[in-house]
């Protein structure tokens, strides 16, 4: 038997690349920290020696002010310290590649995940299979998918969310809170649940913006108001505090910034910080940490949500493979990341009906990138984009 890692003429890793694209928002995206009006995305693309090929995306939100990396740091790990690794191995060996890198580059989870994805998908590409059949096929075919309501004013969410219900495309809302007022943010959040009655779930994501003080106030606010989960109340390190809320109110806590990668989900089931984990690809370090991230919630008995760094198509695409293959998703996901986007820049894209996203069919993660969007984003002017698209 061939060891694992050994190079075979036919796949090896011939060449990754990166490039960052910056596509407009449809509307000013209002979050506790940062107002986005652009999103900014890290693609990659592996060449194997067969010609084959794997693309991947590694996306993180509002600059830094979100977590510790950035769209030029994403870029500049994996240009720097990730491919000159990997060119020259077996591009086979999706695990080898993991493991190497964990070795070589401390965090860095979202280039990592970029990197991760763009192997699963030439693999998979390669064998003539999606990548939710590596991860041992997929159980839904479609997923129950939220929207973010975020606009900044009240009015002009109740508007979109109604327009939402009425198009059949969401009946999950997930509000960004956090910048105003406790008081505010409470009123804000019972005027859309009012808007809404039993149409449609509401959430809040704080974004981490609370003290604790701040979060008993809100989360007992929040619970009257018919809310029915609070995301990332306060700071991801605060785990005490997170314990507190869980087990003192109804509603449910959920887990995101708190969670990177599985060590982090190991601490946070273990002490009690968390009802529910949002699982975000980018942020566990890749569809393989993600997927352990995940067993670590079943195991422990919490609730799964798959959550989004509001990716293009492309990182939507991997993501849905994943969760594809979990069998319960009690509250849903949000890959609703390329309906913020002005424009599309996958040429299949993602289909969303009946309050459901689908899962992408075809080989890998089964996107195909549309090489004039592609030059048309590019943020370093566009010469190489119809090599990026695969032309
Ligand atoms: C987050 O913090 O969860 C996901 C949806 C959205 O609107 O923002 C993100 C980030
Ligand atoms: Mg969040």
């Amino acid at each position: 038997m061939k060891p694992a890692g050994a190079v075979s003429e036919v796949t090896k890793i011939d060449q990754i690349e990166t490039l960052i694209l910056d596509i407009p928002t449809i509307r000013g995206h209002v979050l506790s920290m940062a107002t986005m009006r652009t999103q900014t995305a890290v693609l990659v693309r592996i060449k194997f020696a067969d010609g084959s090929e794997g693309v991947g995306e590694g996306t993180t939100i509002g600059g830094l002010s979100y977590g510790a990396e950035s769209p030029e740091s994403i870029k500049s790990a994996i240009d720097t310290y990730m491919a000159p690794a990997l060119v020259g191995r077996n591009g086979d060996d999706v695990n080898g590649a993991v493991q190497l890198v964990d070795k070589l580059v401390k965090g860095n989870r979202i280039a990592k995940a970029a990197v991760e994805i763009a192997l699963w998908d030439g693999l998979g590409k390669r064998l003539g299979v999606s990548v939710a059949q590596l991860f041992g096929g997929a159980v839904h075919e479609r997923l129950p998918v939220a929207w973010t309501l975020a606009s900044g004013n009240s009015e002009t969410d109740i508007a979109e969310a109604l327009q939402m219900i009425e198009a059949c495309r969401h009946n999950i809302f997930k509000l960004k809170i956090g910048k105003r007022d406790v008081k505010d943010d409470v009123a804000h959040v019972a005027r859309i649940k009012q808007a809404v009655g039993d149409a449609a779930s509401v959430r809040v994501d704080v974004n981490t913006a609370w003290s604790l003080q701040d979060a008993r106030w809100g989360l007992k606010g929040l619970q009257d108001a018919g809310c029915e989960l609070v995301e990332q109340p306060v700071p991801a390190r605060y785990r005490r505090a997170m314990a507190e809320l869980a087990a003192g109110y109804e509603i449910a806590v959920m887990a995101d910034e708190a969670l990177n990668g599985p060590e982090d989900a190991l601490e946070v089931a273990s002490s009690k910080a968390a009802d529910v984990f949002a699982v975000k690809v980018a942020q566990s370090g890749g569809l393989k940490r993600a997927s352990e991230v995940v067993a670590i919630a079943q195991a422990a008995g919490l609730g799964l949500y798959g959550g989004t760094m509001l990716e293009t198509g492309l990182g939507t695409a991997a993501a849905l493979q994943l969760f594809a293959t979990v069998e319960r998703l009690d509250w849903g996901t949000e890959f609703f990341g390329p309906l913020l986007l002005t424009d599309e820049i996958l040429a299949n894209p993602i289909t969303y009906r009946d309050f459901c996203v689908e899962i992408p069919k075809g080989a890998g993660i089964g996107a195909t990138l549309d090489a004039d969007k592609i030059a048309f984003f590019r943020r370093d002017g566009g010469r190489t984009l119809k090599a990026l698209a695969g032309e």
